[in-house]
């Protein structure tokens, strides 16, 4: 079964907690990146984890020199069970987050960006996106993230990078195509999904939904 992530990107720490609690049961992960974490703090992550017993991925995007890619991954480890970082930036900005994460224990991922889901990512990263997954590939890092906004463009990052877990954003929100992307998913990989679960009425029953079909599609 594709596995559901939620991103949890609301900025008061209260209605994190709460929708963490509503959809705990329906989700495999919880990612949290700059809008949660910067109206909070980063300790946010032992309370959602405390409520959901899930796995709580940081989005921080890291984009920078090694040295400095250490010091961040060195601190949100701390908390966080993975990290996402960009691979743009080349070979050894990745390695030192590896670096880092091996330290603290095999368990910490390294999630690495292949393609983005939005329409500006034609401009620059998906010319070079194949490549980036072929880097994933060769540095063996825990994850990648990959578009469901490009349903083929999924398909050949998946082709290049084969057993390493995808975690593909834009479904809902982003208007991607579930049932195209399910076909190209399996087991170990992820959708993310944010607004159209923590922006709902309900937020646990939207997650159930999506639940389901993830369950049904196996
Ligand atoms: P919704 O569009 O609200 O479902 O949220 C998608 C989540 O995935 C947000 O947290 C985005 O920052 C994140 N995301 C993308 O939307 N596109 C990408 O290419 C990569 C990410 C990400 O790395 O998580």
């Amino acid at each position: 079964m594709v596995k559901l992530m939620i991103a949890l990107d609301v900025t008061d720490e209260n209605k994190a907690l709460k929708i963490s609690k509503e959809v705990s049961q329906y989700v495999d992960a919880i990612k949290i990146g700059y809008p949660l974490v910067l109206s909070s703090h980063l300790s946010i992550v032992d309370k959602i984890k405390k409520i959901t017993k899930k796995e709580v991925i940081c989005d921080f995007k890291l984009a920078d020199i090694p040295s400095t890619n250490e010091k961040i991954a060195s601190l949100t480890f701390k908390y966080g069970d993975g990290i996402i970082c960009h691979g743009f930036l080349g070979e050894d900005s990745v390695r030192a987050v590896q670096e880092v994460a091996r330290r603290y224990s095999e368990y910490k991922k390294v999630i690495m960006v292949t393609e983005m889901s939005h329409k500006g990512a034609v401009q620059f990263i998906q010319p070079v996106a194949d490549e980036l997954a072929r880097m994933a590939k060769r540095l063996k890092v825990d994850g990648v993230v990959a578009p469901s906004t490009r349903p083929e463009r999924l398909k050949t990052i998946k082709d290049i990078v084969g057993d390493i877990p995808i975690i593909s954003p834009g479904i809902g929100a982003q208007g991607g195509d579930l049932n195209k992307v399910l076909d190209i998913l399996g087991e170990e990989d992820y959708i993310i999904v944010g607004r159209d679960i923590y922006e709902s009425e309900n937020p646990g029953e939207r997650a159930q939904y999506y639940h389901q079909i993830l369950k049904e599609s196996r």
